[in-house]
């Protein structure tokens, strides 16, 4: 929802980091609804504290020593170079500092890597300008693309809430299982990125990415494509529908009597046109 600020407020939106900028007024990154992303999110905030009071003990020295051995109280410099005990210190020191980073992070991409134990798993194919959603183990298989009118996009017309992050049919998901994506792509490379699950991948033509979920909570959850990808790059939105088990469940068996009745249809269609049906070919030779 946009939150309308008061016009003194607005230079203050030029500054990333002032929590202003963010309609929302949340003075963080989002937590979003994965483990993946909660990961994120306190590394996150754990590089952010170091950083912090690295800062705050490095400007605190610095800032104390000009303004306590000032030139004009008389101090004199001290000399120290080629002083091997603060060489050694100022590179073990960092060392330490960057090691303490790498632990954490390292095993954040470790868990984004670990697909293994998928209960889900779907298959995302990017390509211009959409993305066809297959699930493996139901084989059900849809295509999603905008669903935002050229009227509101070219014709000045009046944009919806949902402006260019609506598509037609959404990717269905569980809630509390664990979803494993295969991503691929067509034809140039794409990127599927739902901010909310801390994590985006490219799809590449040729090779299969994989990422994955277990989302916290039933919701809509919006996102878009990451790579450049041509001129429809703006027009590829990513809509996740996440929904508990009973209603994921009756959900699928929705979509499976769909593509039954669908290929019901296209049997009859064959049956009264010219292609004869192999059920047909077999009555006939018995
Ligand atoms: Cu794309």
């Amino acid at each position: 929802m946009q939150i309308r600020r008061p016009a003194w407020l607005m230079p203050m939106a030029l500054f990333p980091w002032s929590g202003i900028a963010r309609a929302d007024f949340t003075h963080s990154m989002p937590q979003g609804v994965t483990p993946i992303s909660h990961t994120v999110y306190d590394l996150h905030m754990l590089i952010l504290g170091i950083c912090v009071v690295t800062a705050a003990l490095l400007y605190g020295v610095m800032f104390y020593s000009i303004f306590a051995h000032r030139k004009s109280k008389g101090a004199v410099a001290v000399q120290f170079h080629e002083n091997t005990l603060v060489e050694v210190l100022w590179t073990v020191v960092p060392f330490l500092i960057l090691v303490l980073m790498a632990v954490p992070a390292t095993k954040a991409m470790i868990a984004m890597y670990d697909t293994s134990e998928a209960e889900v798993t779907i298959k995302v194919t990017g390509c211009q300008w959409k993305w066809q959603y297959e699930y493996l183990e139901d084989g059900i298989k849809f295509v999603s693309s905008l669903k935002t009118p050229s009227g509101q996009i070219d014709k000045g017309e009046a944009k919806a809430e949902h402006y260019l992050q609506e598509v037609d049919n959404p990717l269905v998901l569980p809630v509390g299982k664990k979803v494993r994506f295969l991503i691929t792509a067509a034809d140039v490379l794409h990127g599927w990125w739902v901010p909310d699950f801390g994590w985006k991948q490219d799809a590449t033509p040729g090779f299969i990415n994989e990422g994955w979920v277990r989302i916290d909570k039933p919701g809509t959850y919006r996102g878009q494509c990451a790579e450049l990808c041509g001129r429809g790059h703006a027009f590829m939105p990513i809509v996740v529908e996440a929904k508990n088990e009973q209603d994921y469940r009756q959900w699928i068996s929705e979509q499976k009597a769909l593509l039954a009745a669908r290929q019901d249809a296209a049997g009859k269609t064959n049956a009264s046109g010219d292609l004869v049906q192999p059920a047909k070919i077999k009555a006939a030779r018995e």
